[in-house]
């Protein structure tokens, strides 16, 4: 994905890195013979969706910054070949050396819901290849139609995974952080069906957090106010994430449980936008304010 060039800890692309193609293809159930070796197009001869070629594809568009067509309108795909997408297109990431770096949950307020017209719960992978330093600019050029929503993130001391209550997942949380994440869909016209957006890595381009906090207080209710330029353009509580954003944190457990993906100590999960997404635009500059947590800012090249 268009990371843009300001983000940190994202290595160099380097050339022909060793690929764990056994794995990488048992995980797709999509048999690929010698014949097809190559081929960039989306769907089979036969109709049928080639689920590797559909994350080539999404990923081409986010390095080109070019948006694609949704994949619904080509090729009929259902959820669990949607997650499969998804994790090809993360694989094909890691193999220009990026590491994972946590999850992203998408959906998880009325507002995102009322904003995109999906009501799922939907989860995506975050990589160190997505990390924008805070404070510092974005290059506009890098993306398509960028958007910015105010989040909150945990981190991770202790694994989770499954079905957890609430106190288990408090337990593993070693700091919060106000938070921005910077969605940029690859399909065109930010449009989208629950499957294209969940083959799409749930739209996720980069994420900024604020100073990290010790969780020593409840952080199930604080305001927060989203600045362009100094002019509010979104206010919003973080009680818009499922009613507590601890909850968003139980749901990614059990997602990543799902998935045989257990969250890890280090991890970063973002709980979901607590109000709908702003387009940004070239030159502005960004911050977000949250009550008892201070600010996360980014800059957007002109
Ligand atoms: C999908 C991503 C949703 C959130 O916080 O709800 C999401 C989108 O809106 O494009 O990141
Ligand atoms: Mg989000």
């Amino acid at each position: 994905m268009a990371a843009p060039k300001v983000a940190v800890g994202k290595p160099a692309a380097k050339s022909k890195p060793k690929a764990k193609s056994t794995t990488r293809r048992a995980s797709t159930g999509v048999k690929r013979t010698r014949s097809d070796k190559g081929r960039t197009k989306a769907a089979s001869k036969s109709g049928k969706a080639n689920l590797k070629a559909l994350a080539r594809t999404l990923d081409q568009a986010a390095l080109n910054a070019e948006p694609v067509p949704q994949i619904s309108a080509q090729v009929p795909i259902n959820l669990e070949q949607a997650y499969k997408i998804q994790k090809e297109a993360i694989a094909l990431r890691m193999l220009r050396r990026e590491q994972r770096a946590g999850i992203k949950m998408g959906f998880t307020s009325r507002a995102k819901i009322a904003q995109m017209g999906i009501s799922d719960l939907i989860w995506g992978r975050l990589t160190d290849g997505m990390i924008v330093e805070e404070g510092a600019p974005i290059d506009f050029s890098a993306y398509i139609h960028p958007r910015v929503e105010p989040e909150i993130a945990f981190l991770l001391k202790r694994p989770l995974s499954g079905r957890i209550t609430p106190m288990q997942a408090m337990d593993a949380v070693e700091a919060i952080a106000p938070a921005l994440e910077i969605i940029d869909s690859r399909y065109s016209n930010f449009k989208f069906s629950l499957e294209d957006v969940v083959a799409d890595n749930a739209s996720s381009s980069g994420f900024v957090t604020g100073a990290w906090q010790i969780p020593d207080f409840d952080f199930g209710n604080l305001g927060l106010v989203l600045n362009f330029d100094g002019r509010p353009v979104q206010i919003g509580s973080t009680a818009a994430i499922m009613g507590h954003p601890l909850r968003s944190l139980v749901a990614a457990a059990r997602f990543a449980g799902e998935a045989g993906e257990p969250l890890k100590p280090g991890w970063i999960v973002m709980a979901g936008g607590a109000t709908a997404a702003e387009p940004l635009a070239a030159g502005q500059y960004v911050e977000m304010e949250m009550e008892n947590m201070g600010r996360v800012a980014f800059g957007v090249s002109a």
